[in-house]
């Protein structure tokens, strides 16, 4: 995993607010105290890094937890929250024939991952037609010739040709408008005049889809201020870094590109051409975190803060009146609480153990599926589960992705809840329960049974 001792700090930083007793202002300033260290270590620039943990410490004071959750759960959800902040926006890739044009300085590792982006993509079912158009060095092209044997995509050069621009109009002329074509340049040992002549005609020629400058990571902050001058000089459309795996600075390229307002698209974790992983700032902070699933534990949470729709449901489990409609709305709200609080059990520290992983696993699975299965149904057949016999079956199933034995499953299911769910409402006490529960909800979240 890249960026292992941080990792390991933040997670240690998780744990210790798992083990505390309660969250007050010494363990804040052990929390703040003890992000602030890791982030330095892993060369975050000191500035940034003060502000993300005041930011910690005023949002811990000031915020409450939404409905259902605990501090301490809160306080992990804040620093997520802006350590997540600081690697810039989730921007969905596409993966589609494009046109790319790699760019950087010597040694970054451009060829390298002209490489292993040509893999990504046949891989997925692109073909990739890989263009040399670093023309200053023979072994240069060589090097991509020899990647692209590996690979088994295309490959064009033109050895006795100077003019990188020309190089490249010949391979578009050579493949079908289906091909990814990614271009790998001539490098320099900094941004001068001619690199960006150079560029500037290749890109006339190309009109790529994507500009991506390659960086190495053990550049640490530095790598920001090469991704700004990148950037106002070419327009980039991203970063890839490189060498993370052996950064012990990579914390400080990461942030400090984020910052300039280039995304970064990939990250280059080996030599190896497969070596190479699509950087989401999301996926990415939840795994330094050791948060194996933390994409649902947030969409937990914004659902606690909006549960208008789960007091309905539950209003209409009391009447008797339960729907397929209200399950849906148990499922994304209520029928998870359960599983919201043992999303928790299961990350360390927070008393992992507990619960099998296996199970978590499955009844998450479960529960998507089931959530695929509701939003294949029509309006009236969310109101009438009756309607839905064979061929409507069939149809949900196909609409969902799911087979019809998972759609059956569920109906029984549905019908087992409302059958309880009438029994427990002629209980007295139940129902008393659950009308206290409704009225004192803060924000309309009840907390009753889960299906
Ligand atoms: N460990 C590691 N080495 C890399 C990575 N990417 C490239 N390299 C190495 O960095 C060196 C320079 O790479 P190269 O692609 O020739 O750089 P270029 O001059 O920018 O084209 C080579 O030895 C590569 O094997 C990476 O992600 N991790
Ligand atoms: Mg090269």
């Amino acid at each position: 995993m890249v960026l292992d001792a941080l990792g390991k700090s933040l997670r240690g930083v998780l744990q210790k607010i798992a083990r505390g007793s309660t969250i007050d202002d010494a363990l804040l300033n052990e929390v703040v105290r003890d992000i602030q260290r890791a982030l330095l270590q892993a060369d975050v620039n000191v500035q940034l890094a003060l502000e993300l943990t005041q930011r910690v410490r005023r949002r811990a004071k000031e915020e409450r937890p939404p409905a259902g959750a605990s501090p301490r759960d809160f306080l992990v959800r804040i620093i997520y929250d802006e350590i997540r902040s600081i690697l810039g926006p989730d921007r969905p890739f596409e993966l589609k024939p494009k046109k790319i044009l790699l760019t950087g300085l010597f040694g970054q590792g451009k060829t390298t991952t002209a490489g292993k982006l040509a893999r990504y993509f046949q891989k997925r079912g692109v073909r990739v037609g890989l263009v040399a158009a670093d023309v200053h060095r023979p072994a240069a092209i060589d090097q991509l010739e020899q990647i692209a044997g590996k690979v088994g995509c295309e490959f064009y050069a033109n050895r006795g040709e100077s003019r990188a621009e020309v190089i490249v109009r010949e391979a578009l002329d050579r493949w079908p408008p289906h091909f990814a074509v990614i271009v790998d340049t001539a490098g320099r040992s900094g941004v001068d005049s001619e690199l960006l002549d150079e560029l500037t005609r290749v890109r006339a020629a190309l009109r790529p889809d994507e500009t991506w400058l390659v960086l190495d990571a053990a550049m640490g902050q530095a790598a920001g201020r090469s991704a700004s001058a990148f950037h106002a000089a070419v327009g980039l459309t991203g970063v890839i870094l490189t060498k993370v795996d052996g950064s012990a600075k990579g914390g400080g390229a990461l942030s400090a590109v984020a910052q300039s307002g280039a995304p970064i698209v990939f990250l280059g974790t080996g030599e190896h051409l497969e070596e190479l992983e699509r950087f989401e700032p999301t996926r990415f902070v939840s795994r330094l975190l050791g948060m194996g699933d933390i994409q649902t534990l947030l969409e937990r949470f914004e659902e606690l803060t909006n549960q208008e729709e789960a007091k309905k449901a539950a209003e209409n489990l009391m009447r008797g009146r339960f729907r397929l409609r209200d399950m849906r709305t148990q499922l994304a709200s209520l029928g998870e609480m359960g599983t919201f609080s043992k999303l928790f059990g299961a990350l360390p520290g927070f008393g992992a153990g507990k619960v099998d992983p296996r199970t978590l696993d499955e009844s998450q699975r479960r529960l998507r599926r089931y959530r695929a299965i509701l939003d294949s149904m029509t309006a009236e057949e969310l109101d009438d589960a009756g309607l839905i016999r064979a061929e409507r079956i069939q149809r949900i199933a196909r609409g969902s992705g799911q087979r019809p034995t998972e759609v059956r499953a569920l109906l029984k299911h549905f019908e087992q809840t409302r059958k309880a769910a009438h029994g427990l409402v002629s209980n007295r006490r139940f129902r008393r329960q659950l009308e206290r529960q409704i009225a004192a909800a803060p924000d309309g979240e009840p907390s009753g049974p889960a299906p």
